[in-house]
């Protein structure tokens, strides 16, 4: 049997597919059977970093239950001939939703409404105040890539006029193109974040393009926490020069700034994008698809390139 080293579970149901055809080892096992593995499963946050990828003398092959891979060296185990595949596609409707739900829950302040109602206010102090239409609206996307256009998509029935930003303008879209981050920022009421996040995205939205957005506009990140100056967005929306801003993804997760929690035109979510049980199960799928592929010799299905 083919020594596996996993470093985060997969769905109940393929795990057990997973221990049916492969003999799995947990992250303690490493030292006993760092010889023998020939393949890692993780996620986008949890490695192998290069000096256990060094410890692994057969590593073939690298398995992320993830679209984003951030926390994977995969230079480095590129540059040892080992690929790195990850979960593409599979989560583009859950994570595209969640953006449109945090574009609609933080504009029309749906966390604060409920808990107006949750803490018996209605009958008190009557209807709740006028919030922000959702609809219509200028929709900014940064990053138009699988999951972009699955937003633009979304936005798009409702009526939003949509324009990206990104290294480059794409192929086909009849979106406006911003070759500059500030000027679509300045032009837009949402901006939705949804880049990989590297050296060069490093707080790529940073207080320029934040105080862009203004004292009317949201941000929306659905993306990684780091592709944000979290401590320029915490000044912007205390000082009142960002309307609001809907979150799903944090600098130090699990840790959130905590002068945010009081915040009504701010809505905070725990990284949950592709959390559904049909996503992380297609996810699952697509990790255990891999590493079949790849000991049956056979290409691999999403190798990141
Ligand atoms: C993952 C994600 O669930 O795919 C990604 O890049 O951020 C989420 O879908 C998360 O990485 C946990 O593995």
């Amino acid at each position: 049997m083919i020594d596996v080293l996993q470093l985060v579970k997969l769905r109940p149901e393929v795990q057990a597919e997973l221990e049916a055809r492969y003999r799995v080892h947990g992250r303690d096992d490493l030292d006993k059977v760092a010889g023998i593995v020939r393949a890692v499963v993780t996620n986008g946050h949890s490695g192998p970093p290069p000096d256990v990828i060094d410890r692994l003398p057969k590593l073939e092959i690298i398995a992320s239950g993830s679209v984003g891979y951030d926390g994977i060296p995969v230079e480095y185990a590129r540059s040892k001939g080992i690929p790195v595949t990850n979960t593409p596609e599979v989560l583009n409707d859950d994570v595209a939703d969640l953006a449109i739900g945090l574009m609609i829950m933080t504009a029309r302040r749906l966390v604060a409404s409920d808990r107006y109602v949750r803490d018996g206010r209605w009958p008190k102090e009557g209807d709740y105040p006028l919030a922000r239409k959702a609809s219509g609206k200028r929709v900014g996307i940064l990053g138009l890539g699988r999951i972009g256009k699955a937003i633009a998509k979304r936005a798009e029935a409702m009526g939003s006029h949509i324009a990206y930003h990104g290294r480059k303008p794409v192929e086909g879209v009849p979106y406006k193109y911003y070759a500059d981050l500030v000027e679509l920022a300045k032009n837009s009421d949402f901006l939705i974040v949804i880049i990989p996040a590297t050296p060069q995205t490093n707080r790529i939205v940073g207080k320029a393009v934040i105080e862009a957005l203004g004292p009317g506009g949201i941000l929306v990140n659905v993306a990684r926490g780091a592709v944000v100056d979290e401590d320029a967005l915490v000044a912007a929306l205390k000082d009142g020069k960002l309307g609001g801003a809907g979150l799903d993804v944090f600098v130090n997760e699990p840790q959130v700034p905590a002068e945010l929690f009081a915040m009504d035109n701010v809505t905070l979510l725990p990284h949950v994008g592709s959390a559904t049980y049909e996503t992380r199960r297609a996810m699952s799928q697509l990790v255990l698809d891999n590493l079949d592929a790849h000991f049956a010799g056979r290409p691999l299905l999403t190798e990141i390139l």
